[in-house]
């Protein structure tokens, strides 16, 4: 842990004095002590005069910004030793600013990192230097209060070229929302399935929304003024440039606006850019903070997860390498069934899928087991993987709908970094879909058997039967993850 801040992963929360969705839940304490309960290591607070924290524009209604800061004190190292970021959208006027100064002084005290004026900010401290601390960060105006001013260590700035990113002489940091990320030719068709999904969820939410809804969220405020906007022209580079600039500043990406009921995208969609903030609404459960919760169990939950090699030395770029062979065997998977005892069981059937670097995404399930609530011997599936420091394997044990696979419901999932994964047989927890926290193994359970060996596969094995078309697929996929 004593590498520059901007070497890690860092688990990041969205919009955190927000109880519920994004246009009309109140505001309060309750998201930010569970998502530092949870390991989460930055916090986002909108501030307005007052000094008062609020989603601007919308009928969310205000929390005090000291009962934000207070409760910041009491949870930050419940689970983790290592610094809080507290990310501020600052819409404050300068009195108001040297309120917050004062603020955070008095309710953190010794917490609060005060950066020292004589730093020459090449680097970012590590989390071990800064461990037990509260560090600031947000955009200053020209304007901005002085004393305020003293307490920002992780400055924002906004940029509209790659080339100028680069060029800062002082370490900065940059926010994106998720449409507007920067643009490498390395990620074409991986961008362009992820964002076919964005639309197809923006299209269900939007059939959704009661006419009120639709009302505020047009009249919703145009994003933090820090940010590029969405409707710019998204910054264009190759990868190699990106992990030039995220190797030493600090990216963050943030949720698209029309996410008003505090839904999410895929974070690896950030962090396959280097970006060491994926900032997640933390309010309702989703594929998004399954993903963040297998990422982060990595490095003991602390909240930080070191950035693979190739990403964070100078001229870092993603190395061609050959894949290893992850087999997943699906020994059994059990989910108790109650007093029914003979109709209207589930239809169960697990789901196996690996989220990471493009090359390495896939999904594989098993066959449907009707009516029953057990599966015995669900078979052995085979992934090659080339970037395991990334990938996060996530099991999901499904019930199989009349309608199909789209409307399968998630009865229990298991999400798991494969940077650490052991072999071996385990019988999985499984975790709610909708909370994330874990069910009880005697009645949910999934048995597996993991084999990973280290030696890379060659590709010649038998066992691996592979078409032509799979082939020639994944000679067009390495050539696309080569820079
Ligand atoms: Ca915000
Ligand atoms: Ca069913």
């Amino acid at each position: 842990m004593t590498q520059p801040l901007s070497h890690y992963f860092i688990s990041s929360g969205h919009n955190s004095y927000l109880t519920g969705n994004q246009l009309t839940s109140a505001s309060g304490t309750t998201t930010i002590v569970k998502c530092l309960q949870a390991g989460c290591r930055v916090i986002e607070l909108d501030c307005y005069n007052g000094p008062v924290c609020k989603h601007g524009g919308t009928l969310t209604s205000p929390v005090d910004f000291k009962d934000c800061v207070a409760a910041i004190r009491d949870s930050a190292f419940v689970s983790s030793p290592y610094p809080v970021i507290i990310t501020m959208e600052n819409h404050a006027n300068p009195d108001n600013q040297a309120k917050m100064a004062a603020i955070l002084r008095d309710v953190l005290g010794d917490k609060l990192f005060v950066p020292d004026p004589n730093d020459a900010r090449s680097a970012y401290l590590s989390p071990e230097a800064l461990r037990g601390k509260v560090i600031c960060r947000t955009s200053l105006k020209k304007d901005a209060d002085e004393e305020f001013k003293k307490l920002i260590y992780i400055c924002n700035s906004k940029f509209t070229s790659l080339g100028e990113m680069i060029k800062q002489e002082k370490v900065v940091s940059s926010s994106f929302e998720e449409s507007a990320l920067p643009r490498a030719k390395e990620l074409g068709t991986y961008d362009a399935e992820e964002d076919a999904e964005a639309e197809q969820e923006k299209k269900v939410l939007q059939a959704k929304l009661t006419k009120q809804q639709i009302k505020l969220q047009q009249g919703e405020e145009q994003g933090p003024e820090d940010a590029l906007d969405a409707g710019c022209p998204p910054v264009e580079g190759s990868l190699q440039q990106l992990y030039a600039y995220t190797c030493r500043h600090l990216m963050r990406v943030y949720p698209a606006g029309w996410r008003v009921m505090s839904g999410n995208y895929n974070p690896m969609k950030a962090w396959v850019r280097g970006a060491s903030l994926a900032a997640l609404n933390w309010q309702v459960w989703d594929k998004a903070l399954r993903i963040n919760q297998g990422k982060f169990l990595d490095n003991g939950g602390c909240g930080y997860v070191l950035k693979p090699e190739w990403m964070r030395v100078p001229g870092a770029s993603l190395p061609s390498r050959p894949p290893r062979q992850l087999t997943v065997r699906i020994l059994s998977a059990h989910k108790y069934q109650g007093s029914n005892c003979w109709i209207f069981k589930d239809d169960l059937f697990v789901r196996i899928r690996i989220f990471g670097m493009p090359v390495d995404c896939a999904v594989k399930q098993t066959k449907t087991v009707s009516n029953s609530g057990r599966l015995m011997d669900g078979g052995s599936f085979e992934f090659d993987v080339r970037f395991p420091e990334m990938a996060v394997l996530s099991i999901e044990l499904m019930d199989e709908d009349a309608v199909g696979d789209a409307d399968a419901d998630m009865l229990g999932y298991c999400s798991l970094p494969l940077a650490t994964l052991a072999e071996g047989e385990f019988k999985l927890p499984m975790h709610s879909a909708s909370t994330g926290e874990p069910k009880k193994t005697k009645d949910t359970w999934v048995k597996v058997g993991f084999t990973f060996p280290l030696t890379p596969y060659t590709g010649n094995a038998p066992a691996q039967k592979r078409s032509e078309d799979e082939h020639a697929q994944e000679g067009d996929q390495i050539a696309k993850a080569r820079v």
